[in-house]
């Protein structure tokens, strides 16, 4: 049905192609718009059937419980620890997520920040914006040549991260708990802390929630070591961030590179001043390519979720 008698509550700005679609063939109300949620929710919440909302953005029960006739959500980005799947599914909510079309994106997000922290780019720039250079040498940096990468986390995107890491002439490890996938060759750890003492480069990429909160731990960090790096492109809840402040403090790792934050849009202060960190406004998909491509998987699984009750790529 697109004859712009079905509403969708849309739960804030998201990417304006995905919006202008939506604006076209539904009647969309705006979570972000929304003051007072009880006298919105009496004269609107039993018409949405659909909800549209990011990884980032999530949804809020208090929001759901008013609308009685929701039948889907559709998220935009692959991670959705911030939805309420275990609500929705009580409800019989059907939820997608767009997944696989920002693989590329993210481990060029993760490739670039490795190669950033470790070249000093951002330092360096710095110091040639500050007008340091004719006044002195710029500190050496380190390579990844012959160096061990370690994923936390290989799935769709680990393994893209694994082979463009791979391509500079890195050695692979992973840590996965049990038993190593069968048919990969990389080096298999099923202790986190022993891939970390293993690893130059320790790149984190599981999926958010309960599951793995602060699975980077001070522990993990010791491990890594002094002349080890971290980077994260997973989210900001898989990283102890005062663990990590106190590790960076300590001297304790190398480096950190950070897409993602306990508290975003928050970065904490000792991150902002440290020298030897790279921080990045969660921007692990955010090309206009990848961007587009989420914003269509998004507006086709809703278009098919309408026809026909089915989605496109479900969150199962
Ligand atoms: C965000 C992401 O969802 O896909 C994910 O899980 O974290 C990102 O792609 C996207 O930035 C939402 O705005």
């Amino acid at each position: 049905m697109t004859d712009n008698t079905v509403d969708v509550l849309v739960w804030g700005a998201l990417n304006p192609s995905l919006m202008a679609n939506l604006q076209q063939h539904y009647q969309v109300h705006n979570r972000a718009e929304i003051t007072d949620l009880q006298a919105w929710g009496d004269s609107h919440g039993a018409k949405i059937t659909a909800v549209i909302t990011s990884g980032v953005f999530g949804t809020e029960i208090d929001v759901l419980e008013r609308l009685p006739n929701l039948k889907v959500v559709c998220s935009f980005g692959v991670g959705y620890d911030a939805i309420d799947i275990a609500y929705l599914a009580d409800r019989g909510i059907a939820v997608s997520n767009t997944p696989d079309v920002l693989n590329n994106a993210v481990a060029e997000t993760a490739m670039a920040l490795t190669l950033c922290l470790t070249r000093r780019i951002s330092e360096a720039e710095r110091f040639v914006r500050a007008g340091a250079w004719p006044t002195g040498k710029f500190p050496l940096g380190r390579q990844l040549t012959g160096k061990t990468c370690g994923i936390v986390g290989l799935g769709k995107i680990g393994k893209t991260i694994a082979q463009r890491a791979a391509a500079f002439e890195m050695n692979i490890a992973y840590f996965r708990r049990g038993e190593p996938y069968a048919g990969i060759d990389y080096t298999h750890y099923n202790d986190l802390a022993e891939l970390a003492r293993a690893a130059d480069y320790l790149i984190v990429i599981v999926p958010g929630g309960a599951g793995t909160q602060h699975l980077i731990n001070r522990e993990v960090l010791q491990a890594l070591g002094p002349d080890g790096f971290l980077i994260n492109v997973a989210r900001g809840s898989v990283v102890d961030e005062q663990a990590l402040i106190a590790a960076l403090q300590a001297k304790e790792i190398a480096g950190a590179a950070l897409d993602v934050f306990e508290n975003e849009p928050h970065v904490p202060s000792e991150l902002m001043s440290m020298d030897n960190v790279v921080l990045a406004p969660h921007i692990g998909s955010g090309t206009q390519e990848t961007r587009q491509a989420m914003a269509d998987l998004v507006f086709a699984n809703l278009q098919q979720f309408m026809a026909d009750g089915t989605l496109i790529t479900p969150v199962e």
